[in-house]
């Protein structure tokens, strides 16, 4: 039984995934048939395939306390929802990849090192780094570039917190997030759809935004590893790719970090890349998005995306003055 191609009748499939991708994906799996891959892809997702399809969460508790101001009330994604249609191309580019192929991420022992243009620069053990601040639950919107969004439970703490405590240089002006690269864990490193490590930026006044989450849970319990385990970034008023999973570094820089999406396509995929429905991507609108879990057909409304994914009340001030179409 091959779930891979498994159709979500709720979306239209050029709406999901950027074409090239998907273009790419069908050559690869035709690679994979023709025994290009062999030796290294297809074993391993032979093997995976026998593993149990359900979205499996952590099931590890992590008491947080909400935050009634970063609450969000809206109706919370369905948490199989949330464990099983992700985007982490370190283990495939299907949907439904991520659920299935993540158990092999090991997420202890795992090390966060905090370096660059820092006068205190130290490597935090993940248990440290968990106590650094009180934990909290905070209720985001979360929008994918790709056209659809969740709504979901995270816990974690402002990376204001961390940031504070390794105390930027005057020089510092942006901050970069490394996500692990092991091909002995992560299959889709095997397939070049992106140059690994997977890498993000924010400028620093970004990273310092208390909406900007050090993420280590979501709905009361420890990052499933599909969803990033066991830290990532959240950045709510940003598209979600901007959002990376199970990060090993953070670097503070002076210049612009080389980000992996805009250096895979600069023209679709800005450094910034705030939720604009005024500023389309290349190939689609961004002007509305489909709710996940919300209507089983095509035509079930789209909801109208919001500016900064309607968090402007608190970030619009971070980018006045800034044409947004050029810095898209
Ligand atoms: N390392 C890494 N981080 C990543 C991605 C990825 O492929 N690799 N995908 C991004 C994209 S496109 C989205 S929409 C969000 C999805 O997060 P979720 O699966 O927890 O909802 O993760 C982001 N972080
Ligand atoms: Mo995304």
């Amino acid at each position: 039984m091959n779930q891979h191609s498994k159709p979500d009748p709720t979306i239209v499939a050029s709406q999901i995934t950027p074409r090239d991708v998907f273009e790419q994906r069908r050559t690869l799996i035709r690679a994979a048939a023709a025994g290009a891959f062999g030796a290294t892809l297809a074993p391993f997702f032979a093997r995976s395939a026998l593993a149990q399809t359900t979205p499996a969460g952590s099931g590890t508790k992590l008491a947080a306390t909400r935050n009634a101001q970063y609450a969000l009330m809206e109706a919370q994604s369905r948490y199989k929802d949330v464990t099983s249609y992700n985007n982490f191309y370190e283990f495939g580019t299907d949907k439904a990849d991520p659920a299935k192929y993540a158990k092999s991420l090991i997420t202890r022992p795992w090390t966060l090192a905090v370096e660059g243009l820092v006068k205190k620069p130290k490597v935090y053990d993940i248990d440290e780094l968990l106590k650094l601040a009180p934990l909290e639950e905070r209720i985001y919107r979360l929008r994918c570039v790709e056209g659809w969004s969740m709504v979901i439970p995270w816990i974690g703490f402002s990376l204001a917190e961390l940031i504070r405590r390794v105390e930027p240089t005057g020089s510092a002006k942006y901050v970069e997030f490394v996500s692990l690269a092991d091909k002995k864990q992560m299959p889709g490193l095997a397939v070049p759809v992106l140059d690994w490590p997977y890498v993000e930026g924010l400028r620093l006044d970004e990273a310092m935004h208390p909406l900007t989450l050090l993420t280590f849970g979501l709905y009361g319990e420890v990052l499933p590893k599909q969803n990033g385990a066991p830290v990532r970034i959240t950045v709510p008023w940003k598209y979600g790719f901007k959002s990376a999973k199970s990060i090993v570094r953070i670097r503070f820089t002076e210049t612009e970090p080389k980000t992996s999406w805009h250096v895979s396509a600069p023209t679709e995929y800005g450094f910034y890349s705030n939720v604009n429905p005024g500023v389309d991507h290349p190939r689609w609108s961004q002007f509305s998005e489909h709710r996940i879990g919300e209507g089983a057909s095509l035509f079930t409304p789209t909801r109208k995306t919001l500016m900064f994914n309607g968090y402007g009340e608190q970030v619009a001030s971070l980018y006045a003055g800034m044409d947004l179409k050029k810095f898209f």
